[in-house]
């Protein structure tokens, strides 16, 4: 692999809405991220990426662009943009945008054009296909429930929507249209952007003609998920490679892909040295668990399966690339509140994943208040919710039967919202985020009177989760990945925690996360107690130095360590 500026850096996740009100809408903005720049510089953070902040109607929160030129006002104005990039670039900081061209907004102007003539040219900018025995050409179900054909007003004509009706697919196949894409992605790129995250991007290549791909129906509702005809969409490669050739290559940007669906054949094509992408998203730990009937039939995370899905993915990858490595994002509940069995939450548990994380091979992704140990959020009722893939989860769950109580009970445990609470400053009213009304309420857990989660199972201690508080305490989970990240900055391990070979170490105990990193300089061993009892480990050879420790404790009697529940720390052997 060859050495890239970004291998060593740690990148963070902005979601802006959430981040931080600096004008008391209840809704964060651009000078918020600005004003936290120092708080991110503290925590390591090296490139940002700031989920759309794009001119939208918000109908999927921003991932539904209406101009690709204009900050949305709600968010503040392009000249705010234009300070956070040099505020960042003072700081030696990277910002990245969330490209969203798999589709856009119906209320771009585009797709206006289109319905106002719907055979012109922006007809051609997305897919209107005429309908087939009075029917939309197939039977592909949009990601957020329904089909994923719409009627065109007054014609006999259907577009296409993968996701919301609102986001009508754009059409790639159509060079005017990449042109016109191509043009706005480096128009960012020369005003100081260092690179995009790519939204979707498995999708923008179709199986086509349409009506030559009905499926087999993976429910009642006789419609299949969209997600099937991605492997029968062939030759995304060649559009890709343009967009790199015309975009990042020029600008030497670090572009991420959000890729689900590909096959372990393309990890050299998509990342290798001359890949379509710098980076790629590793989700199968995301994906556990999961099925095509909906949240309804979702199986619990076991730590053994969360061990393997990690484990494959670096066995998989190896040395042809460079993944992105994350434990939740905007799309995914609280990781914590996901990977470690209920009852077993607690600081030290919240580290544990973090060291995972951390000392795997992989650009590390820190989303907003994973740092600080951000849980998952109740809601009391399914009018609270927002998003709209929650509330097309819901349904799905209330048809197949559940209670309204148990369908509730699935949006505590799967929703998107649960990321997408504000983040949790300090003490004051409102977690410190917006002196109005937040957008979505705030998690509890920010003061005393609500926080749950103890130190650890014998230290029954429990502490609030915001930033300020966490400044303080030295053994707070945000200090702790502190020491994360000045670990993956520290030259004396650098090299190995970057590019040092991944080995499972003693793979076939059950709640055991546990890997080797052996670079030039040294050999580390992660050992990681996946589970609230102790364990004792016989330690493959002799110990030089205890780098990291989420415990006070390291006993070692006879080459034996004794680990409590939950416990990681990292050894350099000799
Ligand atoms: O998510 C895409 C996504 O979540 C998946 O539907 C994915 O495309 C699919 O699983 C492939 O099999 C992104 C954003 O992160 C999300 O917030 C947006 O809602 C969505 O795209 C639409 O832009």
């Amino acid at each position: 692999m060859q050495k890239k500026w970004w291998h060593g850096k740690v990148a963070y996740q902005i979601y802006p809405k959430s981040f931080k009100d600096t004008t008391g809408s209840g809704i964060g903005d651009l000078n918020g991220v600005t004003e936290k720049l120092d708080y991110l510089k503290s925590l390591g953070v090296d490139i940002i990426w700031i989920s759309p902040c794009y001119v939208s109607p918000l109908a999927d929160e921003g991932y539904d662009i209406a101009d690709y030129y204009k900050i949305d006002p709600r968010f503040g104005t392009n000249g705010d943009m234009w300070r956070l990039i040099s505020e960042a670039k003072k700081r030696d900081m990277y910002i990245l945008m969330d490209l969203v061209v798999n589709h856009c907004s119906d209320e771009h102007e585009w797709f206006q054009k289109a319905l106002a003539d719907p055979y012109g040219k922006y007809a051609g900018y997305f897919y209107f296909e005429k309908a087939v025995d009075g029917h939309a050409p197939n039977n592909w179900r949009s990601y957020f429930g329904g089909s994923a054909w719409e009627k065109v007003p007054g014609t006999d004509l259907y577009y296409l929507h993968l996701f919301h009706k609102k986001q009508p697919d754009l059409n790639w196949e159509n060079r005017e249209l990449r042109e016109e894409i191509y043009k706005m992605m480096n128009w960012w790129l020369d005003r100081g952007v260092a690179g995009f995250r790519l939204d979707a991007i498995m999708n923008i290549k179709k199986a086509l003609p349409f009506e030559a791909y009905n499926y087999e129906p993976d429910r009642d509702d006789g419609m299949c998920r969209a997600s099937r005809m991605i492997q029968d969409a062939k030759g995304i490669g060649d559009i890709l490679a343009e967009m790199r050739d015309r975009t990042f290559k020029p600008h030497n940007a670090f572009s991420v892909g959000e890729i689900f669906n590909n096959t372990n054949e393309q990890i050299p094509e998509f990342i290798g040295d001359n890949g379509y992408f710098s980076s790629m998203f590793d989700f199968r730990e995301t994906i556990l668990g999961a099925s095509d009937k909906g949240w309804y039939d979702f199986e619990p995370v076991t730590p053994d399966e969360y061990r393997d899905a990690c484990f494959m993915t670096q066995r998989v990858v190896d040395d042809q690339g460079m993944v992105s490595t994350i434990i939740e994002n905007h799309d995914e509940p609280r990781g914590v509140s996901r990977y470690i069995p209920e009852g077993d939450l607690t600081d030290r548990s919240k580290k544990f994943l973090a060291v995972m994380q951390f000392m795997q091979k992989g650009l590390p992704f820190i989303y907003q208040g994973q740092e600080i140990g951000m849980e998952n959020v109740v809601l009391h009722s399914i009018d609270e919710v927002d998003d709209i893939s929650t509330i097309d989860e819901f349904k799905v769950a209330r048809e197949a039967g559940l209670s309204d109580e148990a369908a509730l009970k699935l949006v505590n445990t799967y929703s998107r919202d649960n990321a997408r609470t504000p983040m949790q400053w300090d003490d004051s009213e409102h977690a410190g985020f917006t002196t109005g009304t937040p957008w979505l309420p705030v998690n509890p857990n920010y003061r005393q009177e609500g926080a749950t989660s103890p130190v650890s199972a014998d230290d029954p201690e429990i502490k609030p989760v915001n930033v300020a508080a966490e400044n303080r305490d030295p053994d707070s989970v945000l200090n702790w990945y502190r020491k994360l990240t000045s670990l993956r900055k520290n030259s004396d391990y650098s090299d190995t925690i970057v590019y040092g070979e991944f080995i499972p170490f003693m793979e076939d105990q059950s709640n055991f996360m546990s890997f080797y990193r052996k670079g030039k300089a040294q050999t580390l061993l992660v050992l990681g107690n996946y589970r609230n009892e102790r364990r004792e480990v016989k330690l493959p050879g002799e110990v030089r130095q205890v780098v990291l420790n989420t415990c006070e404790d390291f006993s070692v009697k006879d080459g034996v360590l004794t680990m409590d529940g939950y416990q990681a720390v990292v050894l350099e052997m000799r």
